[in-house]
C-alpha cells in the first residue's frame, strides 16, 4: 500500500501493481501532477523490484576533446565558435595523456563527448579512439552522441551505419546518451534548432543498436517543454527500445540555464528532478537503468533519487565540462569512497559496475592506493 492524495494516479498504481504498461496518457497525468511521494513511491516499488536495494556507479573519467561546435545551441553553454579565444581543441597527444591522469589506474570507463567541429575529420576520431585502445585497453570506451556521429557522417559523406561501423572498429564499445534534448520540434527549434531532429536521433540510436553498440538515453527538461512534450520524449525512446533492446541507461538530465542563451529561464528544483526520475522509472519499463546524474542534480538530490526510482549514480567524473560551462555548483570530480558514503546513507548497497553493468571488484589495498 501507498498513500495517494492525487486521485488521478490511482489508476496508474493499479496498473503499476499489476506491472503492466502506462500510456501517454499516463505520463501525461503524471507529468501534471505534484503528488510527488506518491510518484516516488510508486517508482521506488519498481525499482525495489528490478533491483533490490543496488545503487550501481562507476570510476569513469569525462573526456571532451574539443568544444568547437558549429551549431550554435541556446541551451549550451559548452559550445564555442572556432575564433572565440576561450575554444580549445586538443592534439590527439593530449587526449591521450589527459585521459591518463589522475585516476588512471582505477578507471574502467572513458566518456567521450564533445563539440561539432568543422575541421576533426572521422579518420581524427577513429585515431583517438584507436590510440586510447591501445594505450588503455582494459578501459570501456563509451563514446559520441547520436548528434556527432551524425555530423561526422555528413562531413564523410558517409550512411550512419558506414561511420558507425567505422568507429566501431577504432575500438567505440557503446555511446552515451547526450544530444536528445526532447523530441519536440516545436521545443527543438528554440533550443536546439541546429541540431539533428528527434527522428533522426532515434534512426541514429537505432542504427547503432543494430550494429551491436548499446547506448544510453536522455532528455532534457526544466526548459520549455511540457507535460505532453515529456510524455511523448519517452513513449519514443520506450518503442525503439522494444525493436532493439539497446538502450542501457536513461539518464533525465536538468537543464542549467547560467551562461545559455536561455539565462533567463530558472532552474530546476530538486522537486522537478526527483518528479522527472519517479515518471521515467514509471514510463520506460523495458529500460533496465535509470540514473541520477549526481553532477546535474547534486550528490544530495541524487541520494534521495535512490528511493524515488533511480537505481545509480553515475560515477567519479573527473573534470566534468558541459554543466560547469552553465554553472553548476557542483564539484568536478568525487572519490570512489564518496560515492559509496553517498550510497549508503540513502540505505542501498552499493555495487561498482564497468559500463555493461557487471559488478567490478576491488581488493581494498588497491582501493586505497586508487583513490
Ligand atoms: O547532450 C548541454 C546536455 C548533455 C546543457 O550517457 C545541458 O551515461 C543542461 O549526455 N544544461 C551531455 N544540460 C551530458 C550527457 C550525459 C551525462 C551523464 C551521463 C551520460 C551517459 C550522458 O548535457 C548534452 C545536453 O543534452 N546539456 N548543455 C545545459 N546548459
Amino acid at each position: 500500500m501507498i498513500a495517494i492524495e492525487d486521485s488521478r494516479l490511482h489508476p496508474i498504481w493499479e496498473k503499476v501493481s499489476a506491472g503492466a504498461r502506462l500510456s501517454y496518457e499516463d505520463g501525461v497525468t503524471m507529468f501534471r501532477s505534484s503528488d510527488i511521494l506518491a510518484l516516488g513511491a510508486m517508482a521506488n516499488a519498481v525499482r525495489e523490484r528490478l533491483h533490490g536495494d543496488t545503487t550501481y556507479f562507476n570510476v569513469n573519467r569525462h573526456i571532451n576533446p574539443t568544444d568547437v561546435c558549429v551549431a550554435s545551441c541556446r541551451l549550451c553553454a559548452f559550445g564555442k565558435k572556432a575564433k572565440d579565444p576561450r575554444a580549445y581543441t586538443m592534439s590527439l597527444e593530449q587526449v591521450w595523456e589527459m585521459a591518463g591522469k589522475g585516476y588512471a589506474e582505477a578507471v574502467t570507463e572513458f566518456h567521450i563527448v564533445g563539440g561539432l567541429h568543422p575541421e576533426l575529420s572521422l579518420y581524427w576520431f577513429c585515431q583517438m579512439i584507436a590510440g586510447l585502445k591501445e594505450r588503455y585497453a582494459g578501459v570501456h570506451l563509451k563514446a559520441f552522441t547520436m548528434v556527432e556521429v551524425a555530423y561526422l557522417a555528413r562531413r564523410a559523406k558517409l550512411s550512419i551505419r558506414e561511420t558507425l561501423e567505422k568507429l566501431k572498429a577504432a575500438g567505440v564499445d557503446s555511446m552515451p546518451g547526450g544530444g536528445a534534448e526532447v523530441f519536440s520540434e516545436r521545443v527543438r527549434r528554440i533550443i536546439c534548432d541546429h541540431k539533428i531532429d528527434g527522428d533522426e536521433w532515434l534512426e541514429t540510436a537505432r542504427t547503432a543498436h543494430q550494429i551491436g553498440l548499446k547506448s544510453n538515453c536522455t532528455m532534457l527538461y526544466g526548459h520549455l517543454e511540457t507535460a505532453e512534450d515529456a510524455a511523448d520524449h519517452l513513449v519514443r525512446l520506450r518503442a525503439v527500445q522494444d525493436e532493439t533492446h539497446g538502450f542501457v541507461t536513461f539518464i533525465p538530465l536538468a537543464f542549467h540555464p547560467a551562461n545559455t542563451a536561455l539565462s533567463h529561464l530558472s532552474p530546476t528544483s530538486g522537486f522537478d528532478d526527483l518528479k522527472e526520475i519517479a515518471i521515467s522509472r514509471l514510463m520506460l519499463d523495458n529500460i533496465p537503468h535509470i540514473k541520477a546524474y549526481w553532477i546535474m542534480m547534486t550528490p544530495g538530490v541524487a541520494q534521495i533519487a535512490q528511493r524515488f526510482g533511480a537505481n545509480d549514480i553515475d560515477g567519479t567524473v573527473v573534470e566534468e565540462k558541459i554543466y560547469h560551462d552553465a554553472g553548476a555548483q557542483t564539484a568536478q570530480h568525487l572519490r570512489r569512497q564518496d560515492l559509496l558514503r553517498l550510497i549508503r546513507e540513502a540505505g542501498r548497497e552499493p555495487v561498482e559496475r564497468d559500463t555493461t553493468y557487471r559488478p567490478v571488484s576491488r581488493t581494498e589495498s588497491a582501493f586505497t592506493v586508487l583513490v
